[in-house]
Parts: C-alpha cells; sequence; structure tokens
C-alpha cells in the first residue's frame, strides 16, 4: 500500500464569532476528503485551527471587556470542542497565538526581507476592519463602503513593510496556465487569472496602528509594526508542519488541497502562491474555493437572527445527515441554501428510501426466508456488478477534484442498481420457485452494501460503519483494497439486525429562526409535488447554454404566417439564422434591435426548409406569448445561469 503523504488543511478561522454553517461546510468536506485519503492508504495529515490576530479581533476582545488572549482562548476553544464533539479527524489544530507559530512567521519574514522581496514605504489606502483588507478607490462602494462586506471602510495612511507581489505577476500567471487543476472548480480559475491580468501591486504587510499581531523579528528593530493578518495566517500552512521551526513534519508539504469559501481565494491563490515562490517553497497542488450558503434563500446574519448553527442542525437530526446534506446538496464551487425542509427531503428520500431501505430489504429478506445466512457462487448478476465496478473506478478522482456532490451522485446510482435488482427479480415470487436465485439476489446485493458501506464512510462515518457491522465487514484501508481496489466479493454473509439507519422524519426538528415572517404565510404554503424521477441537477442544467443575443434582422417566411426568419447577434463570428413563431405575436418593428435569449447549444434544424441555429426562449399563455426578456440591458453573448 502507497504511503504517499497527503496534506489536507481548512482554513483557519477567526475567533471574532462561534462557528456557523459556512465553517462547518469548510470542516466537513476537509474531513471527508481525509478520511477517504486515509482509506486509500495515504500517510494523510488534517490540519484546521483558528486565525487570532488582527484589528477585527482586538476590537470584539474591548468590547466585551476582555483581553486579545483570554478572548482567543475562549473562542478558539468553542471550535475545537464543536470539530471533536463532530467527530472531524483533524491532526493537528494550530493557533496563531502559539509560539511555534509566531516563530515560523518571523523565520519567514526575515527570509522574504533577506531576499529583498520586502521593502519599507507609506502606505495609504481604504482599509475594511471587517475583512483586514485594502481597497482601491474604485473598488468601493459609494465612495466608501466595502466591496466584500459592505462595511464602511477608514483611510489609513501609515509606515508600512511592503512585499513585492507585482514581481511575481508573470510567474503567477504562468503557474496557472501550467497547472490548469491549481485553482479547483474552473470556473474560479477565470477569475483569478483576470484579477492577476489586471495587474498586482505590492502589499503592505506591516500596521502600525495596532499590536495585536506577529512582531516582526528582533534584529529588524521595529517594535512598532506587527504583521499583516493575511501573512500571519496563510503561513499557518507551514508552521504547523514546523516550518523554521525544526522541520519535523515539512514531507507533508506541499499541501494536496487547501478547502476554502470563495470569499478567500484570492488570499490562496494569488498571495499565498506568492509568498511560497519567495520563501521557495513549492505550490499547493490545488486551491478549492466552494461557494456560500444561504438559509432559506436569505443572506444569513445575526442582525436577522437566521444564522445556522451547526450544532443545533447535529443535536436535531445527527451528524452524517448534516455531513451528507452539505456535501450532497451543492456541487463544490456554487452557492447553496440551507432549509430544513431540503435538509428532511434528503433524509426522507436519498438516505431512508435509496440507502436505509435496500439494507433493511436485505436485513429483512435474508431474516424471513433464510434465517440472516445465505449463499452463493451464481453469475446471475455479473452485469449488473460489472457496472458497479464500473462506476467505482471513476470514483476517487472525483474526490480530489472536489467533485463530492458528483462521488455521491455515483454511490446513489450504485445503489438504484440494488434496488432495481430487488425489484425486477421480484423475490418474493421467486423464494417459491427458485430460493437459489433469491439467494444469489441477495449476495449480490450484500457484496454491493459492502462496497457502499466502505465508500460512504469518508461522508457519513457512523452510518457506514453501522451497515458493515450488519454485514460483517470491517471498513479500513486493507478492506478498501480488497473491496474497492481488488473489485472482491464474497460468496456468502451472514447478516446482524440493526435498527432502521435513516428513520422517517415527519416535521422539523429544530427550533425555528426567529425571522420575520408575513403573518399566516408560513402555515398557509401548500407542499410542492415534485417529480420524484423528473427532478435534474443544476449540472444537467448547465448542459443548456442559454446566452442574451441582440435580433438583427428581421424578415417574414413567405409561405408561413407564424414563422419570421431572424438574424440574432449573440457576440460570435457572425450572427445566427434562428427561425421563431413568433410572427402573430410581434411585429417587426418590436423585434428589430431588441434583446432576446437564446438556447445557443442546441443542434442546428430545419424549418420549412430553412436552417435555424438556436432557438428564443418564450412563454405563451391563453393571453398570447411574451419573449424572455433581460430585465436591464446586458452585453450580447453574456451566459444566462
Ligand atoms: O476568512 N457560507 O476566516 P472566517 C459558506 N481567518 N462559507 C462561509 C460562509 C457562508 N455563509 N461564511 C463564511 C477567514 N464562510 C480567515 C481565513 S485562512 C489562512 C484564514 C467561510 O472565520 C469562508 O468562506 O471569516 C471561509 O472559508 C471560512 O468560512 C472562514 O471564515
Amino acid at each position: 500500500m502507497s504511503c504517499k503523504k497527503t496534506y489536507i488543511t481548512t482554513p483557519i478561522y477567526y475567533v471574532n464569532d462561534v462557528a456557523h454553517i459556512g465553517h462547518a461546510y469548510t470542516t466537513i468536506i476537509a474531513d471527508a476528503v481525509s478520511r477517504y485519503s486515509k482509506l486509500l492508504g495515504y500517510d494523510t495529515f488534517l490540519l484546521t485551527g483558528t486565525d487570532e490576530h488582527g484589528q477585527k479581533i482586538e476590537q470584539s476582545a474591548k468590547s466585551r471587556g476582555k483581553s486579545p488572549q483570554e478572548y482567543a482562548d475562549e473562542i478558539s476553544k468553542t471550535f475545537r470542542d464543536l470539530w471533536d464533539d463532530f467527530g472531524i479527524e483533524y491532526d493537528h489544530f494550530i493557533r496563531t497565538t502559539d509560539d511555534y507559530h509566531k516563530d515560523g512567521v518571523q523565520k519567514a519574514f526575515q527570509k522574504m526581507f533577506d531576499k529583498g522581496d520586502i521593502y519599507k514605504d507609506t502606505y495609504s489606502g481604504n482599509y475594511c476592519v471587517s475583512c483586514e483588507s485594502f481597497f482601491t478607490d474604485t473598488q468601493l462602494i459609494d465612495g466608501s463602503g466595502c466591496p466584500d462586506c459592505g462595511k464602511e471602510t477608514s483611510v489609513i495612511e501609515e509606515e508600512s513593510y511592503f512585499f513585492r507581489l507585482s514581481k511575481y505577476q508573470d510567474w503567477l500567471l504562468e503557474h496557472y496556465r501550467d497547472n490548469p487543476d491549481f485553482i479547483l472548480p474552473s470556473a474560479k480559475r477565470n477569475e483569478v487569472i483576470s484579477f492577476v491580468e489586471g495587474g498586482l501591486k505590492d502589499l503592505s504587510i506591516t500596521r502600525t496602528s495596532f499590536d495585536w499581531g506577529v512582531h516582526l523579528p528582533e534584529s529588524m528593530n521595529e517594535p512598532k509594526h506587527v504583521m499583516y493578518v493575511w501573512l500571519d495566517a496563510l503561513l499557518n500552512y507551514v508552521t504547523a508542519l514546523g516550518y523554521g521551526n525544526g522541520e519535523e513534519k515539512m514531507d507533508y508539504w506541499p499541501a494536496k488541497v487547501h478547502i476554502v469559501g470563495k470569499d478567500i481565494l484570492r488570499f490562496h491563490a494569488i498571495y499565498w502562491p506568492a509568498f511560497l515562490m519567495s520563501l521557495e517553497l513549492p505550490l499547493p497542488d490545488h486551491i478549492g474555493a466552494h461557494g456560500w450558503w444561504t438559509r432559506d434563500g436569505q443572506k444569513m446574519s445575526k442582525s436577522i437572527g437566521n444564522v445556522v448553527k451547526p450544532r443545533e442542525v447535529v443535536d436535531a437530526y445527527g451528524i452524517d445527515t448534516f455531513r451528507y446534506f452539505l456535501l450532497r446538496e451543492v456541487p463544490f464551487g456554487q452557492d447553496g441554501d440551507f432549509s430544513e425542509k431540503a435538509l428532511i427531503n434528503r433524509i426522507n428520500g436519498d438516505l431512508g428510501n435509496s440507502l436505509g431501505n435496500l439494507l433493511n430489504r436485505v436485513i429483512g429478506m435474508s431474516g424471513k426466508y433464510f434465517d440472516s445466512k445465505f449463499e452463493s457462487d451464481s453469475d446471475l448478476f455479473t452485469n449488473d456488478m460489472n457496472r458497479v465496478h464500473e462506476i467505482i473506478a471513476g470514483l476517487e478522482s472525483h474526490i480530489f477534484k472536489m467533485q463530492i456532490h458528483r462521488y455521491l451522485e455515483d454511490i446513489w446510482e450504485i445503489l438504484a442498481i440494488g434496488n432495481r435488482a430487488i425489484q425486477s427479480s421480484e423475490p418474493w415470487v421467486k423464494i417459491k420457485t427458485a430460493p437459489e436465485d433469491v439467494q444469489a439476489l441477495l449476495v449480490f446485493v450484500s457484496n454491493l452494501l459492502t462496497k457502499v458501506a466502505i465508500l460512504i464512510s469518508p461522508i457519513m462515518p457512523k452510518s457506514g460503519e453501522e451497515m458493515a457491522k450488519s454485514l460483517g465487514i470491517e471498513i479500513n484501508e486493507d478492506t478498501y483494497k480488497e473491496f474497492i481496489t481488488d473489485q472482491a466479493l464474497l460468496n456468502s454473509f451472514v447478516i446482524e439486525k440493526v435498527s432502521a439507519l435513516f428513520p422517517k422524519v415527519d416535521k422539523p426538528l429544530m427550533a425555528q429562526p426567529e425571522v420575520e415572517e408575513k403573518q399566516g404565510e408560513a402555515d398557509t404554503e401548500p407542499e410542492l409535488e415534485l417529480p420524484e424521477d423528473g427532478l435534474i441537477t443544476i449540472d444537467k442544467f448547465f448542459e443548456t447554454t442559454i446566452k442574451i443575443g441582440e435580433v438583427v434582422e428581421v424578415e417574414e417566411i413567405k409561405k408561413s404566417k407564424k414563422l419570421y426568419k431572424l438574424r440574432v447577434d449573440l457576440g460570435e463570428a457572425r450572427p445566427r439564422q434562428i427561425i421563431a413563431g413568433i410572427r402573430e405575436f410581434y411585429s417587426k418593428e418590436e423585434l428589430q434591435n431588441s434583446l432576446v435569449c437564446v438556447v445557443a447549444n442546441l443542434k442546428p434544424a430545419k424549418l420549412m426548409g430553412n436552417l435555424s441555429e438556436g432557438m428564443l426562449l418564450a412563454a405563451k399563455d391563453e393571453n398570447g406569448l411574451s419573449l424572455i426578456r433581460p430585465e436591464h440591458k446586458r452585453k450580447i453573448g453574456t451566459k444566462i445561469s
């Protein structure tokens, strides 16, 4: 078994507040990837911790009448306790107030300084304390608002040391070009590239206006300066391994992946690699940037009182269902919405109906027909099992590319194969005529569940264990190798009865947030009837490319009363020809130079002998037809999502 070193990190969390769903999300993704890596037999190290310096923390502590250290100790502990209670298997919990970290940061500063990458100057800029970040005048909202959080920025002018970020611009661009997977998902990569192409200014990396931070190395004799919190914070990824302090675990470097939220991608994909280049350290393999969570469609905020507290969700529904929901509900990189209704749908649907039910059927049938023991070496289900192995073969790359929702979708496809096999074999009929076929079915489904138990264990560790117990197997790197890598199958099983894994949830179990609601609205809203089979994932939706186009020419088609031949400009080499049945509803003048929404990746088709290279979006009811158009003018060729 390989002992490849795999280093995975979460961001280190600010101690100005307790953990919310965003923190839990990042940590759970990292824990799942790390558990999977451990299962593969890789020598894996998962790092998490707390970010405790900076003006924001200093101010939060002060407003509570505490010293920054006292305050940081208190909040840092709430994070660590939460991860412990959630069973997060971190290998180290770093605090930026730990001495070894401060030491390592000073050594790094010294190295960059000695290299000529740090120089002294005066800084004047708009600073947002909440984001601990400077913004240019053009980035500000209404002259003074922070573009990230909306809070007021203030103009700061002070003597500062600068890091020569501009020097690294071309190297960074080269790195993004040569390593297309450096930033995941790839949609985020383009944002970073355009930002860097826009020009990088040198970065102010020390402050004199407050004291709560790592001081410069003593040899520099600059007692007034403390380090910029992001320099201090980013270096945690190497100080945790002993950088500048014995280097004990530096053989884990470079990291496999830094998992971060999209709001802090810029720091990780631009500043951090530049710092590393300056320190002559290799760059991490990937920076994985996830999206933002809202609650019931609303931005979470303490003032509204709708912040999702992870502990409350887990107390009500259990850790595994929370983990599953977070990782399945939203494709990595996209924003997601937490609602109890969506969580309950996942529990009753995916978890109860597909996964729990399949195990229950095996427990039930084997108990009833075979006293829980059965065996078979029939090849009745060989084709089905081949398909299962085919799906499994693609799973590993999903995990390390942060496509965990796809990993789970594929596992659920495996479960569907099992459920379908039972449905089509009708064991309740066959048991009378061909009991050996029923044994073959049970062996097949149990083998399938064995693999699923192992594969879901990084995502839902407790449920994986419970399933494994029922099937009489263990989950560890040896069984991973045996059943997943080497595709082993068992010929016999003795099933242990375990209680239902995901009992049906009939009503919300959490205390409802005290969000103002219009009277009566919540109670009278009818249940949405969603078509069980007809639902598609967001990926499927994005297979359709819809773009804004401008109608540049309208022509009647002679033999038709309904059709126009349009030329629609989508910003491509030439306008497209689109045949649209809208003549009864729109005059030529109404259409000329107007904006429309066009399905741009439809196979061209002929309508009354005319080639049509797209389709306009429209809605038709008893009052007529209305084209769907952007509410405000948008650039031609803009993609709609
Ligand atoms: O940024 N949905 O710490 P932090 C999803 N200390 N993720 C969210 C979220 C939401 N609504 N709100 C916050 C910091 N996050 C720095 C990191 S690393 C060297 C230093 C995520 O406590 C956010 O995107 O403000 C970030 O990844 C994480 O929570 C920590 O945020």
